[in-house]
């Protein structure tokens, strides 16, 4: 059995990965970033769960739920970053620790992505470094939990 549990969420489009807009979001699909997180995740002794949905109730749902299964959150939550309060009122609701990962940097690209509610939510941020941003985040959550068992 492993020390800990951690959900990894990805919102709206992030299926998409890989397959449209290579300039911005890069060639890695969101199934090759699921890889390198497994991969990640065994060397530090962690489960994860990794999922995606489209829908902004579904990933709410998953974070509530996540209260009784996860020891932490990492989260893309895509476009619902810049949008969703209820998706930031469950995190902070969850009394989980929770990572913010966004595959662009924010600040390089339109004002209105600059702001996300998530990270009010957020221990860190981590944004700009594509795929490999999921994996520092659960160096970083690991780290984190170790820390405060
Ligand atoms: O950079 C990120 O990870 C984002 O969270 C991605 C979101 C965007 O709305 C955020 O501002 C930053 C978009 C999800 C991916 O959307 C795609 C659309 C077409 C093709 C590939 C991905």
């Amino acid at each position: 059995m492993t020390a800990f549990t951690v959900l990894i969420l990805n919102g709206p489009n992030l299926n998409l990965l890989g397959v449209r807009e290579p300039e911005i979001y890069g060639q890695e699909t969101l199934a090759d970033i699921e890889e390198a997180c497994l991969e990640r995740a065994a060397a530090l002794t962690i489960d994860i769960d990794f999922r995606q949905s489209n829908t902004e109730g579904q990933l709410i749902d998953w974070v509530q739920e996540a209260r009784q299964t996860a020891d932490g959150i990492i989260i893309n939550a895509g476009g619902l970053s810049h949008t969703s309060v209820s998706l930031m009122d469950a995190l902070l609701g969850s009394g989980l620790p929770v990572i913010e990962v966004h595959i662009s940097n924010i600040y390089r690209r339109e004002a209105f992505r600059h702001a996300s509610y998530i990270s009010r939510a957020a221990l860190g941020v981590i944004c700009g470094l594509g795929g490999h941003g999921y994996e520092l985040a659960l160096d970083a959550l690991s780290r984190h939990l170790t820390s405060s068992d």
